[in-house]
């Protein structure tokens, strides 16, 4: 069955943003007054739970439980993580978190074969143009059929929901896709829609567990290696 489109997680996997949304939500902290601190070894742990404004409240809930919550908490978590994400996409327009090697050549040997491009994250739609202006350009929009991000599903990954979404505006079934995710909640969501998954590892991801993934490699620096075990069929260069 030829592949007729690819479905990009992006956090992890278009680029290597972790530690970018790391430090931005210590900025917000720290801006707000508040003396959280999020070090790699916590932000690790907190990273089980997907979604920017679901983490903060994970936080609170399993590691601040004296907490004594602020009158409007979900307005307080809103605007903390709209802090966060101001932040964030400074660091991302200033160009400091590139795309992560062979993404780009991959994009473009896609579209040169007629296979359709799209995106399923978690993360914030800011966060996706931010990114995607520096590292594809202006008319970055223009390489993708569909843009699944934020909270336009009811549940975040590990839920399939926002592939079942991306699959719905391709109009196209599971296995005419592949995706490729970095983690193991986006491993979970992509084949909990049935699409053939493959990963890229980053240093938050390395050790968790990628069974029933059709592939597992340290990053795309060697696209053949992909498009051979991914059956894409190889540029014509
Ligand atoms: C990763 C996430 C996001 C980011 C933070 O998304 O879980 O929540 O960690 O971004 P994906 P926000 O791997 O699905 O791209 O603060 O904007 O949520
Ligand atoms: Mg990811």
């Amino acid at each position: 069955m030829p592949i007729k489109a690819i479905i990009f997680d992006v956090d992890g996997t278009l680029a290597d943003t972790e530690d970018g949304h790391r430090k931005s939500f210590n900025k917000a902290f720290a801006e707000s007054g508040l003396d959280w601190n999020w070090d790699v070894a916590l932000y690790d742990r907190l990273l089980k739970v997907t979604g920017g404004k679901e983490r903060i409240k994970y936080f609170v809930s399993d590691f601040l439980p004296n907490l004594t919550k602020p009158t409007d908490y979900d307005s307080f978590v809103k605007n903390l993580h709209a802090v966060k994400t101001r932040h964030y996409t400074d660091m991302l327009r200033a160009g400091l978190i590139p795309l992560r090697p062979g993404i780009k050549q991959l994009l473009d040997d896609a579209r040169r074969q007629d296979i359709r491009l799209a995106i399923a994250t978690t993360t914030t739609p800011e966060n996706v143009s931010a990114l995607l202006e520096v590292g594809l350009g202006k008319d970055w929009e223009s390489y993708f059929a569909a843009n699944g991000c934020g909270d336009i599903v009811p549940n975040k990954k590990p839920a399939p929901d926002i592939y079942f979404w991306v699959l719905d505006k391709l109009k196209l079934a599971p296995e005419d896709c592949i995706a490729l995710e970095d983690s193991e909640n986006g491993l979970r969501s992509s084949l909990a829609a049935g699409i053939r998954t493959f990963v890229t590892v980053n240093h938050y991801t390395r050790n968790q567990d990628f069974a029933g993934a059709a592939g597992v490699f340290d990053d795309l620096s060697d696209l053949s290696d992909f498009y051979r075990a991914a059956g894409l069929p190889l540029p014509k260069t």
